[in-house]
């Protein structure tokens, strides 16, 4: 059986912050209830990103939290992560797939229809869909898509649409009306003062759906 995906997606960053490590934030967001990290490193060496992903790997398994890489496919292989995100100009998801298994969960981000078509046809087990809102915390995210949008998009889809980008508190309401399966956060959770405090809020709106 795949590992679960989750509904909350805690993507770990240390360029937007650096008061807290990789590790810090996959440990605090766990804690206050995250059911899926996203260990996502977008610069340094491949072996700080293999320790990073070790130590994550660990927290996670203890607590049985599902752990994606993004990008590295690499690395996910490296310790037996539960699963790989890929954006569109990564490897082809067909070949990921035949890395990695059947065991695994992959994950491709879209922006519009025609990337989410590719992300199916390619296998994926989940899209990441966004940006939903607009967000600093990624170059060239593209333009917002909003709420209606992200109805067509749950429509299309035959696979779990995880929503992305720009994502606050105060959105969750209407965005799981839509009938995405989840969310995935940057800087909500990892830019606050207390990744703990501010995951729990998000679980507890989450909880509600
Ligand atoms: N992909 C689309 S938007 C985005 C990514 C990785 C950034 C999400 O970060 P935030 O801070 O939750 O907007
Ligand atoms: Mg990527």
């Amino acid at each position: 059986m795949k590992p679960a995906l989750g509904r909350l997606h805690v993507l770990t960053d240390t360029i937007l912050q650096s008061k807290y490590t990789h590790v810090d934030l996959a440990r605090m967001a766990i804690e206050g209830g995250a059911d899926t990290i996203q260990f996502r490193q977008k610069n340094g060496t491949s072996l700080e990103m293999f320790h990073n992903a070790e130590a994550i790997i660990k927290v996670c398994r203890d607590a049985g939290v599902t752990m994606i890489v993004d990008d590295r496919l690499d690395i996910a292989l490296a310790v037996d992560a539960d699963g790989v995100h890929f954006g569109q100009s990564d490897l082809p998801l067909p070949v990921a797939r035949k890395l990695i298994g059947d065991t695994k969960l992959i994950g491709g981000s879209a922006t519009d229809f025609d990337e989410l078509q590719k992300v199916i046809d390619g296998g994926a087990d989940y899209v990441g869909f966004g940006p939903v809102f607009g967000t600093m915390s990624k170059e060239n995210p593209g333009t917002p898509k909003g709420i209606d949008f992200m109805k067509q998009v749950v429509a299309q889809s035959p696979i779990p649409v995880v929503a992305i980008g720009g994502v606050k508190l105060n959105h969750i309401h209407e965005l799981f009306s839509t009938g995405i399966h989840g969310i995935a956060v940057i800087s909500a959770i990892c830019c606050t003062e207390n990744p703990t405090v501010a995951t729990q809020a998000f679980i507890k709106k989450i909880d509600k759906f």
